[in-house]
């Protein structure tokens, strides 16, 4: 392997929004030239929670629309669907054997989310194992993510490690996070104290979606929650997270430096302009993907044609690394 191996995925749940956009596929499209990228619609995830059936599969497409939309390259990179490669799943089921059942009610993610459930499915507290298998059955270096992945891609090296040892031979490549340095946490607009989220993406105000269009993503961000005051900074002080994570969005959106940000907003008569202000390049950037997407969503065959060779592409890698890993766990592989 000459290139470093790259995987990450998103989950076919609707509502795409500008968090998941900046702090992850747009670091996925920028860099799929220098690594050997594999990038998934999770939708095994997306089932931790109750889904709709018909709504899951258009959602599923769609999610695969979005990236290539976005940018994603099917001739630079390998674009798939989980449940097409049925390795994910099997070979789940054998990290799920090595894996201590504290370390996955340790995750933040699932006592946050099981909170908020009356009834909750084995699978959400499952559900890092799977994602830990999405990751090592690829021997994948990297991993970007954003923030709120991160523990659990430590958990997926801890998983690795752990069947490294039981089985005394370094199997499973140990991957690392990549975090973006900006864009990483997107909080939503109308609660600046909370990640921007696709399950609050339906509440008024609470989000930009990727495929909205102008005039909704202009109503959202005059919408957005600041403060009393009119300075306009970046600044750590909770009083301010709504100011921050405006000039956040307008730096990973831009990609400019603090300083040339703050310049760009030097001559605002206040928030209102600074609003306007994110709005606009956010539109810039967005509607281009916006366009490509009802575009590519008018041929459900060709994406399908794609996603199939990208299945292909992912199961000739991950198959063999779960029949092996199979072996060594003492399962005897059939004829
Ligand atoms: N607010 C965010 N800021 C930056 N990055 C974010 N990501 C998610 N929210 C933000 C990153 O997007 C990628 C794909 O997300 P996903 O679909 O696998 O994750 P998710 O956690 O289900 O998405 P949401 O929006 O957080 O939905 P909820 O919370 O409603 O389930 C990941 O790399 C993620 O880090």
């Amino acid at each position: 392997m000459d290139k470093k191996r790259v995987f990450s995925g998103i989950q076919p749940t609707g509502n795409t929004h500008l968090g998941n956009y900046l702090g992850a596929i747009k670091n996925w499209v920028a860099k799929q030239e220098e690594k050997e990228n594999f990038f998934c619609v999770v939708d095994l995830h997306s089932l931790t929670v109750p889904q709709d059936p018909a709504q899951l599969r258009y959602e599923t497409r769609s999610m695969a629309a979005i990236l290539l939309a976005a940018g994603l390259d099917p001739e630079k990179c390998t674009i798939f669907i989980q449940s097409h490669v049925t390795a994910h799943a099997e070979g789940c089921w054998l990290l799920n054997c090595i894996t201590p059942l504290g370390w996955l009610q340790r995750m933040t993610q699932y006592k946050d989310k099981s909170a908020k459930q009356e009834s909750v499915l084995t699978g959400l507290l499952d559900y890092p194992v799977l994602m830990a298998g999405d990751i090592i059955f690829y021997d994948a270096h990297e991993v970007p993510v954003g923030e709120d992945q991160k523990q659990h891609v430590e958990l997926a090296r801890d998983i690795a490690q752990r069947f490294n040892s039981l089985y005394e031979q370094e199997f499973f490549v140990i991957p690392e996070p990549v975090i973006p340095e900006v864009g990483a946490r997107v909080m939503g607009l109308d609660d600046p104290t909370n990640k921007m989220s696709k399950s609050l993406a339906d509440k008024r105000g609470h989000a930009v979606r990727i495929l909205d269009e102008p005039k909704e993503i202009l109503r959202s961000f005059k919408r957005a929650v600041t403060d009393s005051g009119n300075e306009i900074v970046f600044s750590d002080d909770p009083e301010k997270a709504g100011v921050n994570n405006l000039l956040g969005i307008y730096k990973a959106t831009t990609g400019k430096s603090e300083a040339d940000v703050l310049a760009d907003f030097a001559d605002a008569r206040g928030y209102g302009d600074l609003k306007k202000g994110v709005a606009e390049v956010v539109i810039e950037m967005l509607t281009p993907i916006r366009e490509r997407y009802e575009y590519l969503m008018q041929d459900p065959a060709e994406l399908d044609r794609l996603l199939a060779v990208g299945a292909e592409q992912a199961r000739s890698v991950s198959q063999p690394k779960v029949d092996e890993m199979k072996q060594i766990m003492g399962l005897v592989l059939p004829g």
